[in-house]
């Protein structure tokens, strides 16, 4: 077929292939989601509704694309680990990027019903997106160490922080000033004193955040069959192996995850 002279405008495009045995990871953050969960009334610190609706997007993006072989959030964020030997789109960082970003918010807003049921939602909401690659699993390892760290300090200073104002009647500056400078430890201690409050007994999901991985699930379903000699259709129970996203609160940054599940950096991967 003859081109059109205008074909050479495609020449203008740049090559964004990501480099090849690279694990390919997109995170995805909420934008100016300070505002967001005033104007939706998110529970402080943590809203169950919102974390929940968070990871349902999270489980579409993994089952509606390709190649990804554990993904994790927390607050308002993902990262999605794609397959170091994956030729997703001849792996195109914009492709990987746009496509997980636009998958995640348009579900954002098709489940926001299912989770936010007396809570209209007031605006569409948007979310950033960048691509890093690394080289190693160590690398890997470390990144998602990095993310689930950052989720426990934030979730440690401001389960304090929303006691010292709900319950001790500070406002905000003053609880601010009264952290400044604390460590981990001082935080426990004030939560535990002042509070009565184990802060190892917090809510999994809240101190660890959100990792989802693949796994095999057995299914008993029922199925009408014909038996070649017999008339009727007769019901059989069958058992049929599936892989499903699964949602886990763990911790990542030690060893034991990634022995228990040695088939997400397998080297085939
Ligand atoms: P950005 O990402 O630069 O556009 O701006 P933000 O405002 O999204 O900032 P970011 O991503 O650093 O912080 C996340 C915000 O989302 C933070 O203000 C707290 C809020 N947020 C996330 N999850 C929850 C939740 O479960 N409950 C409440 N109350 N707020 C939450
Ligand atoms: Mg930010
Ligand atoms: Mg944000
Ligand atoms: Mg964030
Ligand atoms: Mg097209």
């Amino acid at each position: 077929m003859a081109k059109s002279k205008f074909e050479y405008v495609r020449d203008f495009e740049a090559d964004d292939t990501v480099l090849p045995n690279c694990w390919i990871v997109v995170r995805l953050d909420g934008r100016n989601f300070h505002r967001f969960s005033e104007q939706h009334e998110f529970k402080k610190p943590n809203d169950d509704r919102a974390l929940h609706l968070m990871t349902k997007c999270a489980q579409t993006v993994m089952q509606e694309l390709e190649d990804i072989a554990i993904a994790y959030g927390q607050s308002d964020e993902y990262s999605f680990v794609f397959k170091k030997k994956s030729r997703w789109f001849k792996r195109r960082a914009s492709k990987f990027m746009t496509h997980v970003v636009s998958q995640f918010s348009s579900s954002y807003v098709f489940y926001w019903k299912d989770y936010f049921k007396d809570q209209q939602l007031l605006y569409p909401p948007g979310f950033d997106g960048r691509i890093v690659l690394y080289p190693s699993n160590q690398n890997l390892k470390d990144y998602l160490s990095w993310r689930q760290a950052d989720c426990h300090i934030n979730n440690l200073y401001n389960t304090v922080f929303w006691m010292l104002v709900q319950r001790s009647g500070l406002t905000p500056v003053q609880a601010q000033e009264r952290l400044r400078g604390t460590l981990a430890g001082d935080k426990n201690e004030i939560l535990f004193s002042e509070f009565n409050i184990n802060y190892n007994n917090e809510p999994l999901m809240y101190r660890k955040g959100t990792v989802l991985i693949w796994q095999k699930i057995s299914e008993v379903i029922t199925k009408k069959i014909k038996l070649p000699k017999e008339e009727e259709e007769k019901e059989v129970e069958v058992t049929r192996t599936k892989t499903k996203v699964v949602p886990l609160h763990c911790d990542i940054i030690g060893d034991q995850f990634w022995e228990e599940y040695p088939e997400i950096l397998a080297e085939d991967s």
